[in-house]
């Protein structure tokens, strides 16, 4: 019987359609993250890869994992991927893209609102014994009605979040992005902005790119000096997309207003990082998409996209859709 490997607990329905199609099963279901050494020995014998989690997909592993038919991603993101050495091998890869952009960018949302609130900071203060005296002018926050949304990467996720701001405060949309977005032009009288013009003009700015080469590290000091005093960063997209220590050193000198992270460098954050404790800091271990119904939804296009893979027919998902042309390795 052909297996697959499954690297964490998934959806019971999703695992279901894999057995359904007559394929075997392995699940991975310690709490601990697999070495690259003990992902490859673990593939063996299996002739699909359900890749739940932070595992690299690199040329080290895709020569010594030959025997695959396919991978399929839990997750829009594949920075963890080597597409190039991917494609080079004939390997097809897919990710589990749309079905997370509205519980994602309502994470956006819910850090837009709390650090604009101090939200996670004021509960803080509570369980320190420190909700005394009633001070009118203490524990004021911002509001958002009517502020500009400055979204970098104005794709599916930026596009749910800036719906939302638009509709709930009447939020400007300005964004940056490879090439313009015109459905989102049209849609929310949405501006394209450069890069310079996005740090500037921002009340919130929140990041929604791929984490690349180019995006790497492009939050840095630099950047962040550009950025207006009253201005919050949000990053539900990868946490090496900004420097922390240079987040830190802003929000220290109060150069910008707040910050709002689902997504940090290194994963897990260390428990004693001082931007915990900053009173317009919210942050949140990387729960953009962990709802049940995204979670389920994500495992079913995770399964179904292996399944194709094992029959030989083209995944509905793939990252790169070369590997079907002729011609290849
Ligand atoms: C996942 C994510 O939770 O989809 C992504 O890119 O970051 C999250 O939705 C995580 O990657 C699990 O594999």
């Amino acid at each position: 019987m052909e297996k697959v490997l499954v690297t964490r607990r998934i959806s019971e329905n999703a695992l279901e359609l894999i057995r359904n199609e007559g394929y075997g099963l392995s699940i991975y279901t310690e709490n601990k993250d697999l070495t690259p050494a003990e992902l490859i020995k673990m593939c063996e014998g299996h002739v699909g890869l359900l890749s739940v989690g932070p595992n690299k997909i690199d040329e080290h592993f895709l020569s010594s994992c030959k025997h695959l038919k396919g991978i399929a991603l839990m997750s829009v993101g594949y920075d963890k991927v080597d597409v190039n050495a991917a494609t080079k091998h004939g390997m097809p890869i897919s990710n589990t893209p749309d079905v997370l952009s509205e519980a994602t960018a309502d994470t956006a949302f819910l850090l837009m609102l709390s650090v604009a609130r101090k939200a996670f900071y004021m509960h803080k203060t509570i369980e320190r014994g420190e909700w005394g005296f009633f001070d009118p002018m203490k524990n004021l926050g911002q509001e958002l009605y009517g502020k500009t949304l400055g979204v970098l990467g104005l794709g599916r996720i930026g596009l749910e979040l800036a719906k939302k701001a638009k509709a709930a405060y009447g939020m400007k949309v300005i964004y940056h992005n490879r090439s313009k977005n015109k459905n989102a032009e049209e849609l929310l009288n949405a501006t394209y902005v450069s890069f310079d013009d996005l740090l500037k003009r921002s009340d919130v700015l929140s990041v929604h790119v791929n984490l690349t080469e180019e995006t790497k590290g492009m939050f840095n000091l630099t950047a962040f000096e550009k950025m207006k005093p009253n201005a919050i960063f949000i990053n539900t997209a990868r946490g090496a997309i900004h420097n922390e220590k240079d987040l830190m050193t802003v929000l220290q000198n109060k150069t910008i207003w707040g910050a709002g992270l689902d997504v940090t460098n290194p994963e897990p954050m260390d428990r004693n990082n001082p931007l915990l404790n900053m009173e317009n800091v919210c942050i949140l271990p990387h729960i953009g998409s962990a709802t049940e119904e995204t979670r389920e939804k994500m495992a079913i296009m995770a399964a179904q996209n292996i399944i194709k893979a094992l029959k030989g027919e083209q995944m509905p998902q793939v990252i790169n859709p070369e590997v079907y042309q002729k011609g290849l390795e």
